[in-house]
């Protein structure tokens, strides 16, 4: 390995004069930007609690009235990246949104984009472009990018939901910011998983010979989900994942352009060996208990808790019920990747 100088090395004068020129030599540096053979990563495999998110959650229902917080969210900042970075991994924003009966989230559209993950309550919903989404436990709910959203709640006990955000990728780029809307008109519809795009292999006719749509399908209920997994998993060998992507109907691609969202079934027992990826990944436990071995540290995780995993991470995942199916939500950067031309698959 070549021995590169260092910056102590060059005299002080020569230093400073630099300096002065908003000027820096590479090669003192040059490892650090380009670390032999693997990426160096703050990122620390992580699992942020249930117990602990809902208790604190539910206590800034008190503290933080709507007027004052907007979007009342508690951010999973990853600890390797400092508690002010607020990403659980580089590219992914994760927070937990409360929303109590009878309260509403105003309208605004982002340039980051955003999904919801739903955790629990009854009655709680989104309205994305005037499609009103209602929010069952396991829906995923799209917002992408430009499109307005608001939220709100018809229920009577507090609705809880997770919420995915490419908000760090797009803050890097100090690209990231939002506009206030007004209360949006909502259409009298069902929202599209109940109508257009209701089964999965059908299409409106008409679609074929339009420009195809950028988000025709917002939600995706947890019900369709959960039992497609489990029809997968009658025809999947044991040793191979149980997984599904959410995709975009018309184009069978990713259905976000930066964030990867995917459903994992792991059964009885199962343990799942992903090969290593150069993405960084959220792993968000729907239903189920099991442990995760991310990078050699053991998480142990149940219901409802949520874990991050560095790019190019070693992953297991084991459903230690003996009779419980695992369901867990995966968040990752790998469509963003794949687009910059560096995504890869190791092994
Ligand atoms: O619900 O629109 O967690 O704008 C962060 C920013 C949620 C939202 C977040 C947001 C939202």
């Amino acid at each position: 390995m070549q021995h590169l100088g260092t910056l102590e090395e060059l005299p002080v004068s020569y230093r400073s004069g630099l300096s002065e020129r908003s000027l820096v030599p590479l090669w003192p540096l040059m490892r650090d930007a380009l670390p032999y053979d693997k990426p160096h990563r703050k990122t620390t495999p992580h699992v942020w609690r249930w117990s602990d998110v809902r208790p604190n959650l539910l206590e800034a229902g008190h503290l933080a009235p709507m007027e004052k917080a907007e979007r009342r969210v508690l951010i999973l900042a990853n600890p390797g990246l400092g508690l002010d970075s607020i990403r659980a991994t580089p590219s992914i924003f994760i927070g937990m949104q409360l929303i109590l009966p009878g309260e509403s989230a105003p309208t605004h559209k982002h340039s980051p984009s955003a999904v919801r993950m739903v955790i629990e309550g009854q009655g709680g919903y989104t309205i994305v472009q005037g499609e009103r989404c209602p929010m069952e436990k396991g829906d995923l709910i799209l917002t992408p990018s430009g499109l307005w959203h608001e939220h709100g709640h018809d229920g009577h006990e507090p609705v809880i939901w997770m919420d995915a955000l490419d908000l760090p990728a797009v803050a890097g780029l100090e690209a990231s910011y939002a506009v206030e809307g007004n209360i949006q008109n909502v259409r009298e519809d069902l929202d599209s998983s109940q109508t257009r795009y209701r089964r999965a292999g059908l299409i409106p006719f008409e679609s074929l010979s339009r420009r195809k749509t950028d988000y025709p399908l917002i939600r995706f209920p947890w019900s369709e989900v959960k039992e497609s997994l489990k029809a997968y998993a009658n025809v999947t060998p044991m040793d191979s994942i149980v997984q599904l992507a959410y995709v975009n109907p018309e184009t069978g691609q990713e259905c976000m352009p930066v964030l990867g969202f995917s459903a994992i079934m792991l059964r009885p027992g199962e343990t799942m060996r992903p090969r290593r990826r150069s993405s960084s990944a959220v792993l968000h436990c729907i239903e189920g208990q099991g442990e995760a071995q991310i990078d050699g540290v053991t998480l142990r995780f149940e219901d409802s808790d949520t874990m991050a995993a560095p790019t190019h991470a070693d992953i297991e995942v084991s459903n230690r019920s003996t009779s419980r199916p695992a369901f867990l939500f995966q968040v990752d950067d790998a469509p963003m990747q794949r687009k910059l031309g560096f995504f890869e698959e190791f092994g």
